[in-house]
């Protein structure tokens, strides 16, 4: 069923995938979404982008992990989580330039996305599909559709925030979106999120349930595609979810 309200889907996401892998050069890049959130609770950027071999530049300067950073150039082979944000940073210029370090030899490690660079004990974390990856960002290979989260925390002495699931379907002859919102743990386990606030355009438009749920009416005559987000404290704000208000 179309949707009324709703822009933009993983779906979608997978879709504009389909269309675009006909040329040569597209079939070893896959569509995935990119989120970049910092513990202050700024989403630097929400994307869909399609990635695969990439080349990047480390540098002496990326000190976070440790060990002895220099300056080189290395290949990144396939679609990685680590490519996916040089694909991000490259249309969103607040994210670049990275900061990298090549001083391991098991993989290249992420200390600063723009001016967001980790100092002290923080720490960028990645995530795939809710879950702590188990692997570098160079070395952890991506599927079509897949959500990456890179996710500068505050601290590697305490334990990670729970990160923020919002999903939004229609209600049938309603004006209004069916708002669910979920917390997912460092592994990746979900349970509904209650008392999140709900904010479309930035005004808060709802609180949901002790189920995660919350009923949202969508304006009519905004200026276009609004993004509803869902924050509670201690959490990491969820992703975005396009909607269109205009009509
Ligand atoms: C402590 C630790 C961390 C700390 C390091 C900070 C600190 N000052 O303690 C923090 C929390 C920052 C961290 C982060 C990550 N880590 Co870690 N970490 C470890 C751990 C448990 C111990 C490392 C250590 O202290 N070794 C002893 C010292 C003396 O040796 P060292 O070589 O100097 O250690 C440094 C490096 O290991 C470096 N480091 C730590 N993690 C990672 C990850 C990557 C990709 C790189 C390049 C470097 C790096 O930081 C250490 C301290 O300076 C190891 C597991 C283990 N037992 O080795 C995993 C381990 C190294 N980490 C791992 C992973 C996957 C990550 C993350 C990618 C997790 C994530 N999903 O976000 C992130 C890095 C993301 C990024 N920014 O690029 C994997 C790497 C596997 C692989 N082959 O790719 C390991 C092996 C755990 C595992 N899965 O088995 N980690």
């Amino acid at each position: 069923m179309k949707s009324k309200f709703l822009v933009a889907s993983a779906a979608m996401v997978a879709a504009a995938g389909l269309l675009m892998s006909s040329g040569a050069l597209a079939s070893a890049e896959v569509p995935v979404e990119v989120r970049v959130v910092t513990f202050r609770g700024e989403i630097l950027a929400q994307r869909s982008v399609r990635t695969g071999t990439t080349t990047v530049e480390t540098s002496r300067r990326a000190t976070c992990l440790g060990g002895k950073p220099t300056d080189d150039r290395k290949r990144v082979p396939g679609a990685t989580a680590l490519g996916a944000l040089v694909d991000l940073s490259r249309r969103a210029s607040r994210l670049d330039p990275l900061l990298l370090s090549g001083a391991f030899d098991f993989g290249i490690g992420l200390c600063g996305v723009g001016s967001a660079v980790a100092t002290g004990k923080q720490w960028w974390a990645l995530k795939v599909n809710g879950k702590l990856a188990t692997t570098g960002g160079d070395t952890t290979k991506l599927g079509r559709g897949d959500r990456v989260l890179w996710y500068l925390d505050r601290s590697y002495e305490k334990p990670m925030p729970d990160e923020l699931r919002l999903s939004a379907a229609d209600s049938p002859g309603r004006s209004a979106l069916r708002v669910k919102v979920r917390a997912l743990t460092s592994e990746g386990k979900s349970s509904p999120a209650g008392g999140a606030k709900v904010y479309l355009g930035g005004r808060q438009v709802g609180t949901t349930d002790r189920s995660g749920r919350v009923s949202v009416r969508v304006p009519t005559g905004g200026n276009g595609p609004e993004a509803l987000v869902a924050r509670l404290p201690g959490h990491i704000p969820s992703n975005r979810v396009e909607v269109e208000n205009g009509s």
